[in-house]
């Protein structure tokens, strides 16, 4: 059972919808403005308070990574659940924080948008004795400030790419070719894009003909991502690989390809490495635009509650839990595998 703290009476008070501006509200003969509709909501005793501080609505990984917290911590399991949408803004992560402290939640739930700057805020959570579970990103504060990570390990992802192109330029006989190669990096200072700059960089560094013309931040959405191409392709004529840290950067630089008259995927001149496996990036693929995109599971859901479960009954848990991924690329039957896609 949760330490019986409940949620303080949240006293929502929804604005009257003033008849004064005709704003769309049911025109009430004869009153000036409509009653004030106010109701207090009261948090059931019996359900575990989470409070959710979400990175924002940027790619469709993030989509899929609420989708799947949010319907595992439902009233059905157990669960009320404040959700707040930061909207890549670590200023209202704070925010967030110190709200779901005064509403005295049982547990925080946070995916930090940086790695950087959680100290202060942690420590009033965990002053006012509310364990923090991390998802998805990292955040560089002492492991007493939470309870437990769960996500993916974004190092490997990155090997696991570049392993990937090692393989790639072999089969095309193409191992000793001086290849130019652009990086669109994710959100800087987030868990994922340092790790995955770093875990391709370290594959890199074994192969003096690859050259890394420039890597720059298109902060995980598909409208940078295209920016930052069509930048890039005015710059560099010769470039051989985009490596996009997911996939939504990569539709956007495939639009930047192709509208600069070039080709790209496993039949064009340039070579599309992304991330996160999105389902949209298999009909990317199907349609030959992108190679191959390195899995990102964001389906922390049912973990998350098995996790916060053990620890309403008194539990322990292991600090970092990593979830499952693998890739997907053209020479797999990606008909059949979308099917199977959850996210
Ligand atoms: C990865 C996650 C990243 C995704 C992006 O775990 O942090 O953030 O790769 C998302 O799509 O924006
Ligand atoms: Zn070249």
């Amino acid at each position: 059972m949760n330490n019986g703290k409940k949620i303080k009476g949240l006293a929502v008070v929804f604005g009257a919808f003033l008849l004064l501006t005709g704003c769309g509200a049911k025109e009430q003969s004869g009153s000036e403005t409509a009653p004030v509709q106010q109701f207090e909501t009261e948090m059931d005793e019996n359900l575990i308070a989470v409070g959710f501080s979400q990175v924002g609505a940027e790619s469709d990984w993030r989509a899929a990574n609420t989708e799947s917290i949010q319907s595992a911590l439902t009233p059905e399991n157990g669960f009320y659940l404040i959700y707040e949408d930061a909207q890549q803004k670590q200023e209202n992560q704070f925010k967030a924080i110190r709200n779901f402290i005064l509403q005295e939640v049982d547990y925080i739930v946070l995916s930090p948008i940086v790695e950087n700057g959680w100290d202060t805020v942690l420590q009033e959570a965990k002053d006012a004795g509310i364990p923090v579970i991390l998802v998805d990103r990292k955040a560089q504060v002492d492991e007493d400030l939470y309870t437990c990570w769960i996500g993916a390990d974004f190092e490997s992802e990155g090997r696991r790419a570049g392993e990937w192109l090692e393989q790639y330029l072999k089969e095309q006989g193409r191992a000793d070719e001086e290849i130019n190669i652009v990086t669109l990096q994710g959100t800087l200072d987030s868990s994922a894009q340092l790790g995955r700059t770093e875990g391709f960089a370290e594959v890199m560094a074994e192969h003096d003909n690859w050259n890394m013309l420039e890597m720059r931040d298109a902060d995980f959405t598909q409208a940078k991502g295209q920016e930052v191409m069509e930048s890039l392709l005015q710059k560099y004529d010769d470039i051989d690989v985009v490596v996009s840290e997911n996939d939504n950067m990569a539709f956007g630089a495939v639009d930047a390809i192709q509208e600069a008259g070039r080709s790209c995927g496993p039949d064009g001149e340039i070579t599309i490495l992304s991330f996160d496996a999105v389902r949209a990036v298999f009909d990317a693929m199907l349609s030959g635009e992108i190679n191959v995109s390195f899995e990102c599971n964001p389906l922390h859901g049912p973990k998350l509650q098995e996790i916060i479960k053990t620890l309403e009954n008194g539990g322990s848990v292991d600090k970092i839990q990593y979830m499952e991924e693998t890739y997907f690329d053209t020479d797999m039957d990606l008909e059949e595998l979308q099917k199977t896609r959850a996210y």
